[in-house]
Parts: C-alpha cells; sequence; structure tokens
C-alpha cells in the first residue's frame, strides 16, 4: 500500500488535499483528507468522500463513443477515428460556415488551470463563438466589481481578527465545509457569528443569532439595517470615500416598511445593525444568494452595509464573496471575449444556440453538463440535439453525453494533473496522477494536442502537463515558489493580501467606492404559482456529479403550510415550464415561500430541476435566476 498526495480540482470553495491509499495492483482504495493541510484540516465532505464509487463506476466512460447518427446507441472507436473525424468537421465548418459557427462551452467539472489550454486551442482554430456571463457567480461578482473594483477576499484567517461573522445566504455545512472548524473555533474564542438565510440550514444550531428573512427579501433587509446603523451613527462620513452617497439616502428614505419587506422581526435588525456598528464584522457572502432576478442588487446592498458600518479597510472587516483563484498563476494572454467572433449568454445557452445566425454546427462542451445544470434543460437538449457534430469530454454518463455524437474520456481528479488555486482561501495547490488513468482514458492536453496536430496547430499546445504547469508558474517561481513546492502540499498565494481596500483606496475609476442607489421590485408571489422552486446544493452530490446514483421521483422540501399532502407523499411539482413527480417532505425549516428540489437531479433520473425553471438574466453579471421559479404543488 502507497499513499499519494494529490489536490480536489472540483467546483467547490474549499479545493482539498487528497490523501489516497493506493494498493499494489494500482487501485485507490481509501480517501482522505490532508491532516497537513490548513484548510483540510483530515476530512473529506460527503460527495467526495464517497468519490471511489464514482471512480470505478460500472458505467465510466474508458474509450472515445461515437453515435452513427442521432437517436442511434454509443458505439466504441478508436481515439484516431474520433479524433479524425472531429478534425473534419472543425475544418469543415470553419471553411463554409466561418469559425462563429464553432461553439467551445466549458463548465465547471474541473477548476483546473490547465483546463484553460481548451479555450487556448479553439482561440487558435477560431476564434470561435464562447459563452458571456457566469451562471454561478456572474451576478455576484459583478455586483463586487461595480461597487469595488474587484472582488476578491481577506483572507479567511483574517476573521480571527472580527468581533461578529455575518453568514448571508452562505450554506457552510453543505457548500464550503473547511470553514466549519474555523468558525467553531471562533465561536469558542467569543466571536458572534450570524446566520442570514431563508432556509434554517444546520447553521442554525452553529450561529449565535439566526435570521430567517423571506427569499429575496435581502436588499430589503439591508436597508432596514442601514436605516439603523444612521440612527446609531456612523465612524466616518460616507461621503469621504464614496460615491453617491446622498443617492443611497434618497432611496433608503423613499420607503419606511423595508423591514416589513424583508419579512424579519425588529429585534433582528437590531441584532444585525449592533454587530456592524460595534465591528470589526466580516460578512460571508453566500453564492447562491445571487442567483436571483436581483441578486446584484442584493449582494451590492450588502456592500453598502459594509462601507456604511466602518468594516472595509481594516483587519477583521470586509465582505467576502470570491476568491481570486487564477490571480497568482502567469495568464495565458487569452483574447477571450474580445476576440470571440460572437458569445452567447450562458445563462441562456438553448434559446440562443437556437436563434443563432449563422447556425452553430459543431459544438464542443468540456467539463460541463449544461442539459442538466442550465436553465431551460429541454431547450437546452433541443438546440444540442440540433448541432450537426457535438463532442463532450467526459468522465461519465449524463444528460448532455446522451446527446452527443462524439464522448471523449478524460481523467477523473484521482488521476489528473494540474495547478488549482481555491475560491475560498488564498492557498495554490498542484494536482498529480495518484492512479493511473484506466483503458483509453487520456489527460485533456493529450486530446487537445492531438487534435491540434490534426488542425494543423501542432506546435501551440506543445509540452507536458508538468511543462504546462512550470509555465503558468514564473511569477510564482519569481516569489520563491516553486512547482516542487505545491507538490509537497499547498503553499499560500505570495502575492494576496490579508486586507482589502486598505486606506479606503478601491480600484474603480474614481477610486472611490460606489455605492448602490436604485432599489429594485421585490418579486411578488404569482396567484397562480405562488411558491418559488428553488434547487440548491445537496451534500450528496457535486452539481450532477452523485456520489450515490438517485433514481425515482426527487425529494421536495416544503413547508408543512404550504403542502398539498402529507408528508412522504408524491405530488406534482408545476411551473409554466412543465410539471414533475415529487415526493413530499414537509420541512418547518424551509420558507413557507420556497419549494426546494436538490441541485443537480438529471433528465435521466427522472429529476430535473432545471427542466422547470426558465431562461432568466439576473440584473448583473449574466448569472441565472435560479431561484425565483414561480411554482406550484399539485396532489398527484
Ligand atoms: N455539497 C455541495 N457543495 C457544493 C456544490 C454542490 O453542488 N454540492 N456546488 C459548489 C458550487 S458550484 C458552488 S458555486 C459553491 C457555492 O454554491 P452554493 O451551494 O450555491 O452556495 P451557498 O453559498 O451555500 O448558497 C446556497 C445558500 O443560499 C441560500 N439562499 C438562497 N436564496 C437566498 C436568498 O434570497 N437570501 C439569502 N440570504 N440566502 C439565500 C440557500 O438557502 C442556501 O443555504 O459551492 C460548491 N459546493
Ligand atoms: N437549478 C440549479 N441549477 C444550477 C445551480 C443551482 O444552484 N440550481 N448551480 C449552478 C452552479 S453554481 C454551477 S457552478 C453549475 C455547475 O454546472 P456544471 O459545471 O455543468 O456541473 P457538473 O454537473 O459538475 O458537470 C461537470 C461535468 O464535468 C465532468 N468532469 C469532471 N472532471 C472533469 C475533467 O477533468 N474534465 C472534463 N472534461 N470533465 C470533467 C463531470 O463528470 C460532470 O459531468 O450548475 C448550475 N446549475
Ligand atoms: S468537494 Fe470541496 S470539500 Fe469536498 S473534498 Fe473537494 S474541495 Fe474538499
Ligand atoms: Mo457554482
Amino acid at each position: 500500500m502507497t499513499t499519494r498526495l494529490t489536490t480536489c480540482s472540483r467546483d467547490c470553495p474549499d479545493t482539498c488535499s487528497l490523501v489516497v491509499e493506493v494498493d499494489s495492483a494500482g487501485r485507490a482504495v481509501k480517501l482522505r483528507g490532508s491532516a497537513q493541510d490548513p484548510v483540510t484540516q483530515g476530512f473529506l465532505c460527503e460527495r467526495t468522500s464517497r468519490f471511489l464509487d464514482r471512480q470505478y463506476a460500472p458505467d465510466r466512460f474508458l474509450q472515445p463513443m461515437w453515435r452513427p447518427s442521432k437517436g442511434a446507441e454509443l458505439e466504441p472507436v478508436s481515439w484516431d477515428f474520433a479524433l479524425q473525424r472531429i478534425a473534419e468537421k472543425l475544418l469543415q465548418c470553419r471553411a463554409e460556415s466561418g469559425p462563429a459557427s464553432i461553439l467551445h462551452y466549458r463548465s465547471g467539472g474541473s477548476l483546473g488551470l490547465l483546463k484553460q489550454l481548451s479555450d487556448l486551442l479553439f482561440e487558435k482554430f477560431g476564434p470561435v463563438t464562447v459563452k458571456r456571463g457566469d451562471i454561478c457567480s456572474g451576478a455576484g461578482e459583478g455586483a463586487q466589481e461595480a461597487d469595488f473594483g474587484l472582488c476578491d477576499s481577506h483572507d479567511h484567517l483574517d476573521l480571527q481578527n472580527s468581533r461578529s461573522v455575518i453568514l448571508w445566504g452562505k450554506n457552510v455545512h453543505t457548500s464550503a465545509p473547511h470553514l466549519l472548524p474555523l468558525l467553531v473555533a471562533l465561536k469558542q474564542k467569543g466571536t458572534r457569528l450570524i446566520g442570514i438565510d431563508p432556509v434554517r440550514t444546520r447553521q442554525a444550531s452553529l450561529v449565535d443569532h439566526f435570521v430567517q428573512p423571506r427569499p429575496g427579501g435581502d436588499f430589503a433587509l439591508a436597508m432596514a439595517v442601514a436605516g439603523r446603523l444612521l440612527q446609531l451613527g456612523l465612524p466616518r462620513d460616507p461621503a469621504s470615500f464614496c460615491d453617491f452617497w446622498p443617492e443611497f439616502q434618497e432611496m433608503l428614505y423613499a420607503r419606511q416598511d423595508w423591514r416589513e419587506l424583508a419579512g424579519v422581526a425588529e429585534a433582528e435588525v437590531e441584532v444585525l445593525a449592533q454587530a456592524l456598528h460595534q465591528g470589526p464584522a466580516n460578512i460571508q457572502v453566500g453564492w447562491g444568494m445571487a442567483r436571483r432576478q436581483f441578486g446584484g442588487a442584493n449582494v451590492r446592498a450588502v456592500d453598502a452595509l459594509a462601507a456604511l458600518s466602518g468594516n472595509l479597510g481594516r483587519p477583521g472587516g470586509g465582505v467576502s464573496y470570491y476568491y481570486q483563484r487564477r490571480a497568482a498563476f502567469d495568464s495565458l494572454g487569452l483574447g477571450g471575449l474580445e476576440a470571440a467572433p460572437r458569445s452567447f449568454s450562458e445563462t441562456c445557452l438553448g434559446q440562443e444556440i437556437l436563434q443563432a445566425d449563422p447556425p452553430v454546427r459543431f459544438a464542443w462542451i468540456t467539463a460541463g453538463n449544461p442539459v442538466s445544470m442550465l436553465p431551460e434543460s429541454q431547450t437546452v437538449r433541443k438546440a444540442l440535439l440540433g448541432v450537426e457534430m457535438l463532442v463532450v469530454v467526459e468522465t461519465h454518463p449524463t444528460d448532455t453525453t446522451d446527446i452527443a455524437d462524439l464522448v471523449l474520456p478524460t481523467c477523473t481528479l484521482l488521476e489528473d494533473e494540474d495547478l488549482l488555486g481555491a475560491y475560498g482561501n488564498h492557498y495554490l495547490r498542484s494536482s498529480q496522477p495518484a492512479v493511473e488513468a484506466p483503458g483509453e482514458v487520456r489527460h485533456e492536453l493529450w486530446i487537445w494536442q492531438q487534435l491540434a496536430l490534426r488542425l494543423g496547430l501542432g506546435e501551440c499546445l506543445e509540452g507536458t502537463p508538468r511543462q504546462w504547469k512550470e509555465r503558468m508558474m514564473t511569477r510564482l517561481g519569481q516569489a520563491g515558489v516553486s512547482l516542487e513546492d505545491l507538490e509537497k502540499g499547498p503553499v499560500r498565494s505570495p502575492f494576496a493580501g490579508q486586507v482589502l481596500f486598505e486606506g479606503l483606496r478601491f480600484p474603480t475609476p474614481s477610486g472611490r467606492m460606489q455605492l448602490i442607489h436604485q432599489a429594485p421590485p421585490l418579486p411578488e408571489p404569482e396567484a397562480d404559482y405562488p411558491l418559488q422552486l428553488a434547487a440548491f446544493s445537496t451534500p450528496k452530490a457535486q452539481a450532477s456529479q452523485w456520489a450515490v446514483p438517485v433514481s425515482g421521483p426527487p425529494e421536495a422540501r416544503v413547508h408543512p403550510d404550504s403542502a398539498p399532502g402529507p408528508d412522504g407523499q408524491e405530488a406534482y411539482l408545476e411551473t409554466r415550464r412543465g410539471r414533475l413527480k415529487v415526493r413530499l417532505r414537509h420541512d418547518d425549516q424551509v420558507h413557507p415561500m420556497l419549494v426546494l428540489l436538490p441541485k443537480g437531479g438529471m433528465l435521466r433520473q427522472g429529476g430535473c430541476a432545471n427542466e422547470l425553471i426558465q431562461a432568466r438574466e439576473t440584473d448583473l453579471g449574466g448569472g441565472a435566476n435560479y431561484y425565483e421559479e414561480p411554482a406550484r404543488l399539485v396532489p398527484a
């Protein structure tokens, strides 16, 4: 038995160091979290603890697969056959219809830095059509970029300087479990913890105060708290470092009923206002909260609270949403959206492909399952079915590979070799193969290189994964961090500071913070569809990658007062886009306006939430409004 060290590359803020026990036959037999990694601290989340079931699942793709005609079964083929067909089609589409007729779509299956080399290949070949916006963090990032000129966070250990920590719409237990030990330790030493979520998650038992506003009520809640902060007296004149302070006040005083709109008690507003007023207070903004029509405005309102209460630019303060996970590594100098001949909104991908002129003839999808994970699954499916050749680079079957013309098998996180930055801490890590790739499975770099050769672009991706890792670490090398260092364990980015915006200087055009000054309308429940359907992360899955396969009607969690039948009974969940059979799960911790499905259900499992969710962009950053689909439950 040997042990190997690698890094979890999943789309997760923690980016754990994994210890993999490998038997003499080269098979991984046990996964542990590294005890040496200061973030991982020796434990893994539920979904990755069970990853070996997925690693060795019988349905894993081990060979390139080809579908001879639409609707036929996939058949195994050789790499040469697959790559030759793909290259011919790419060259044909470019010659006949221009590179805009080719779509390259990459999502979060792995957050490895080398995955960007796929973008590089398609940019060199085209540039081709790419996505714009970001369904995941678009609205929140857009909000912080508008306010501060930058979306980044204080060091996570700077929380040790906070008197209060406000977990605003962030489900730490499920989505960022490695923040928990720190929060528990902080609580023991007297830091006040406050949670804000329309669902009373497990966090309610961790925090000192749990506030349960109405879903999407965060803007109103922030305004209620801002009003109270003004009464308590601001530590510093906001006009000295913020633009739009008069306009902000005008917006704030335009109505008196913010607290009622948010659906919270006066005492709850007081707790939040006091925590911010006394400071230092850090606000941890969840990534989910902004996946609403006015999600960007909600995050901007929270940013404003930190500014008014004097919690910016000081230790223990800050509004932490995202860490710039790529910043320490060298950039590939991609032209991205500016170079692309055309872009499609990621949120509205299905509709935009269907309406595209010139039409999309070829699509390359990697590290993503857009049919299941983008809103309007059936529209995305129909759009991708209409493409002449759909190529999907994957490890396992999904709703997207179910309609692919070719599936190219690639490495899992235990076989891959890459560099990882984190979006929940400032550490840098390296992944290296803990086990060999089975069958005909290939590292993605090999796939791109083989394709490049056949496209006459042989030289552009030359090098081994390790050489590419070194190439992306030249700045780090100059700062004294080598690849060998990362291979031994995590290294904190030498470029990341502890505290942001010291001296209250902001990288905005005016150098000042930009206060939001237009209130968004509050979504009103609709008479026919009084509930809001939302699918939040579940501990059992990483998006559509389940630890244990699921089948049967998905569970719909709903407040007993909003359920049409007894607990455990089947019912129909209906939206304007369709209906789904569900099993009711009464849960009085869920806000009565919500009905919850697990995130990541697939059409092929009969439980895809996105089949019922309309594709609508958020106010900022091209995010997806995933959490506000008007819905109703009817007896089965
Ligand atoms: N187990 C597991 N972990 C995951 C993932 C997964 O699929 N499974 N996905 C990963 C991905 S892709 C990402 S982007 C990250 C973060 O992804 P998420 O899991 O999406 O992030 P959270 O920040 O926990 O956001 C969800 C929380 O926001 C709350 N929320 C929803 N609407 C509102 C609102 O209007 N106001 C407030 N205040 N709260 C609201 C929900 O009730 C929930 O508790 O997590 C990653 N972690
Ligand atoms: N209703 C609803 N929908 C949502 C969300 C929600 O909260 N509610 N959350 C949204 C969010 S935050 C996100 S980030 C997206 C996630 O959307 P996706 O990124 O599309 O999610 P996954 O289902 O994880 O799909 C990734 C695929 O990549 C494969 N894969 C794993 N490793 C590799 C690799 O190294 N290379 C390649 N080529 N493939 C690999 C996996 O097997 C998996 O099938 O979903 C969004 N969709
Ligand atoms: S998914 Fe997240 S919490 Fe789980 S092992 Fe990977 S990095 Fe750690
Ligand atoms: Mo995400």
